[in-house]
C-alpha cells in the first residue's frame, strides 16, 4: 500500500457516515458498547490486534504476550475474555495488545473486522497494526514452514473481495502492506530457525473441500488429475498456501487504512496429500510458530 492509503494522523478511516451520528454502537458480537463503556479508557493505547481462528489459541497467545512483555497484573487479576458474554468470538487485552478469535472463513472473519475496526474508532487508537496469525495447507513447502502472505487472492486467482452489497456487486481490493510483510519476513528469516519461511501469494477459499480442490470431502466431482493440474498451476503462479480469511482481512483492512499482515504456519503440503495427519503435538509445536513472529515484532517494534 502507498502511504496516501493511510489517515496522516495514525487513527483508521471509517468510511461510514452513520456512526457518528448514533448515540452509541452496540458491538454486539465482541461484547462492548460506545454507550454503557468508556472505549478510550478501555483500548486507546492498543497498537496491535493479533487474530487467529480459535479462542484457545488466542487465550494462549494472550499468556504468551503476558510474558513476553513483562505485563505484571495487579494482585488477584487475571487476564480474562473480554468477550466471554457474546458467546461468539474470545478477546483479550495485553498493555498494547490485542488478542482475538475470528472463527473459520470470510464471514465470521468479516463480522469480527467490522467491530474491532469500530472498536479502533471509538478508542481513538493511533497507528494500529493487524496481525493474521493462523494456519493454512502449504503448496510445495514442507509442512511446519511460516508464509508471510504476499498478496491474497480469491479461488479464481482475483485480487479483490466481491461483496454482494444491496442486490450490487461491490468489490474491494485485497491490497497488503508490502513494508511490513518484508519486515515480518526479515524477521522470521534472522530469528525463527525451528522453520523455513516463504513468501507468496495465499489463495483464501469459502471452503476447505471442494474449494480447496480436496479429493477427502462428502463429495468430490473432479480427479486426482484435475486437482493435481490445478494445484501445479496455481503454484506456477505464485501461490504458495491456501486458507479461509485472508482476502477479506487484507480487503477490509486497505478500505480502513489500517497496515495488515497474514503469517500463517502450513499444516501438510498439499502436493503430497489433503488429509490433516500431524499429530496433536506436532501441530500444537507448528502452531505456535506464527504466534513467536508475532511477538518478535511486537518486541522489535516496542524496542524491547
Ligand atoms: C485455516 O484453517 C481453518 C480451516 O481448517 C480456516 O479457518 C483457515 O483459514
Ligand atoms: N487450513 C486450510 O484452510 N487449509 C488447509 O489445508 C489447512 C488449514
Amino acid at each position: 500500500m502507498d502511504e496516501k492509503d493511510y489517515s496522516e494522523d495514525g487513527y483508521v478511516i471509517l468510511r461510514n457516515p452513520h456512526i457518528k451520528e448514533m448515540e452509541q454502537d452496540f458491538l454486539y458480537h465482541i461484547s462492548l458498547s460506545s454507550g454503557s463503556q468508556d472505549l478510550v479508557e478501555m483500548f486507546s493505547d492498543v497498537k496491535f490486534v493479533c487474530m487467529g481462528g480459535t479462542p484457545r489459541r488466542m487465550e494462549k497467545f494472550a499468556h504468551f504476550v503476558q510474558k513476553e512483555l513483562d505485563i505484571k497484573l495487579p494482585t488477584g487479576a487475571a487476564l480474562c475474555d473480554i468477550s466471554a458474554r457474546s458467546y461468539r468470538y474470545s478477546m483479550y487485552k495485553i498493555g498494547p495488545v490485542i488478542s482475538v478469535s475470528h472463527g473459520m472463513g470470510i464471514p465470521s472473519l468479516s463480522i469480527l473486522l467490522h467491530e474491532i475496526i469500530k472498536l479502533m474508532y471509538h478508542a481513538r487508537c493511533q497507528d494500529v497494526t493487524f496481525l493474521r496469525l493462523g494456519t493454512c495447507g502449504g503448496i510445495g513447502i514442507p509442512p511446519g514452514s511460516l508464509v508471510i502472505t504476499e498478496e491474497a487472492v480469491d479461488g479464481m486467482m482475483r485480487n479483490y473481495l466481491e461483496l454482494d452489497i444491496l442486490g450490487k456487486k461491490v468489490q474491494r481490493l485485497a491490497v497488503l502492506d508490502k513494508d511490513l510483510a518484508k519486515e515480518l519476513k526479515d524477521i522470521a528469516d534472522q530469528e525463527i530457525t525451528e522453520s523455513k519461511a516463504f513468501f507468496g501469494k495465499t489463495m483464501c477459499t469459502n471452503d476447505f473441500y471442494e474449494g480447496q480442490g480436496r479429493l477427502d470431502g462428502a463429495f468430490c466431482d473432479y480427479t486426482i488429475d484435475d486437482k493435481m493440474a490445478f494445484l501445479k498451476e496455481i503454484h506456477l503462479k505464485g501461490v504458495t498456501n491456501m486458507e479461509m480469511e485472508s482476502l477479506a482481512f487484507a480487503a477490509m483492512c486497505h478500505h480502513a487504512g489500517i497496515r495488515g499482515a497474514v503469517i500463517c504456519v502450513s499444516l501438510l503440503n498439499r502436493l503430497l496429500g489433503d488429509q490433516i495427519s500431524a499429530s496433536k503435538e506436532v501441530m500444537e509445536e507448528w502452531q505456535e510458530r506464527p504466534q513467536q513472529l508475532a511477538i518478535k515484532f511486537i518486541k522489535k517494534r516496542l524496542n524491547m
